[in-house]
């Protein structure tokens, strides 16, 4: 007994000399921030560190600033953004100064996930430089200029998962610059979109332009983009669902198993990009001009499906490679199950996927995107 106190004591005097002295070892748990109002969410974001998990209370916020931060986390220890259990949160830019955006990341290894940011006066989130970031069921909504942002050089594996991205324009510039999803004037690999729903903003659904390294996007919806929904008698909206490139760099982007339609421009186009693009299942339905425009590039085309575009279903260089489209040869089209496109507004299933729909699918185990 006297040997077990004894123990305890050196212990204790141990742990109480050390406190006083400042060297209380890192916790086993990093801190988890609870917040619920602008001050305390600046604040939260600016003085994460590694591990940092911040909680953010239900309801609607309106900082006054720009939040931002240039907290690293690490790819085991992310720092991490998210509504407190199932709350709902949004984050409202009208308060912000003109030009402002609302969430500014230049950062590595942050996952953000079931937030929503809206009317920004300008862009809502920008990740600049960020590597190795994770967006899960965001949504960036009717924002000043393009909702959602990857940028610079440096921005590597980061994954977009699951976005909403809607109802975007920029006034000031008649609707020329608003995209649901601009990865635009940068670099790096790794780069992923997912499960995106991109649509009714007033330039393009997703913006390649000026990215120097290969983008992936998959399982990703694209529609209505570019088209004036906002009295604007100067619009310069451009509406491609994808636009795969653009400024000179010639890069091997992939579009896999996606679709747009009801763009006011191309479906899918490789923007001046005369590099290998890659494009697999997708699906161009009732856009304004053509299905599928890839007139200079070295593109590959496979089992694509396009149906009612206003321009037709593709213009295609000499040097793109074309094999199982509908517009090959001895390639049937198969018939949509639904041209009603209504379900696809519907709300995202519990994991945060798209909505199911039978909208432009077919049951092709061969050809056209599969619309989920
Ligand atoms: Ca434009
Ligand atoms: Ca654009």
């Amino acid at each position: 007994m006297r040997r077990i106190t004894s123990t305890l004591s050196t212990v204790t005097v141990t742990a109480v000399a050390s406190a006083a002295l400042g060297l209380l070892a890192t916790p086993a748990h990093a801190a988890t921030v609870v917040v619920s109002n602008s001050t305390d969410l600046a604040n939260a974001i600016k003085n994460a560190t590694a591990g940092t998990v911040i909680q953010v209370r239900g309801g609607t916020y309106y900082p006054t600033a720009t939040l931002q931060s240039t907290a690293n986390g690490t790819s085991s220890s992310p720092i991490t953004l998210t509504a407190y259990g199932s709350e709902t949160v949004k984050i409202d830019g009208s308060s912000l100064p003109a030009g402002s955006w609302i969430f500014k990341l230049t950062a590595d290894y942050w996952n953000v996930s079931r937030l929503t940011f809206q009317n920004s006066p300008d862009s809502a989130v920008v990740c600049q430089s960020c590597t190795g970031t994770n967006w899960n069921t965001v949504k960036t909504i009717d924002n000043g200029d393009s909702g959602f942002t990857l940028t610079g050089d440096g921005t590597v594996n980061n994954t977009v998962r699951n976005l909403d991205s809607y109802g975007n324009y920029d006034a000031a510039t008649h609707g020329q610059n608003a995209d649901g999803v601009a990865i635009k004037f940068g670099s790096g690999t790794g780069n992923l979109v997912t499960g995106g729903r991109l649509f009714n903003n007033s330039d393009d659904g997703i913006d390649l332009w000026s990215f120097s390294s290969p983008v992936t996007i998959e399982h990703t919806w694209s529609f209505g983009n570019g088209k004036n929904r906002w009295g604007d008698s100067a619009f310069e909206g451009n509406g491609n669902g994808y636009k795969l490139g653009g400024n000179g760099p010639a890069v091997a982007h992939v579009v896999n198993n996606s679709a747009a339609w009801d763009n006011a421009g191309n479906g899918f186009t490789e923007n001046s990009n005369t590099g290998a693009i890659v494009l697999n299942r997708t699906t161009a339905y009732a856009n304004a001009k053509w299905g599928y425009y890839f007139a200079t590039s070295a593109s590959r085309l496979g089992k694509n499906l396009a149906v009612g575009n206003g321009s037709g279903l593709v213009t295609k260089g000499s040097s793109v490679g074309s094999a199982g489209n509908n517009w090959d040869s001895g390639i049937a089209t198969p018939p949509f199950i639904s041209t009603d496109a209504a379900t696809t507004y519907d709300a995202r299933k519990a994991d945060g996927s798209l909505p199911a729909t039978t909208f432009l699918t077919t049951g092709s185990t061969t050809i056209g995107a599969t619309m989920n």
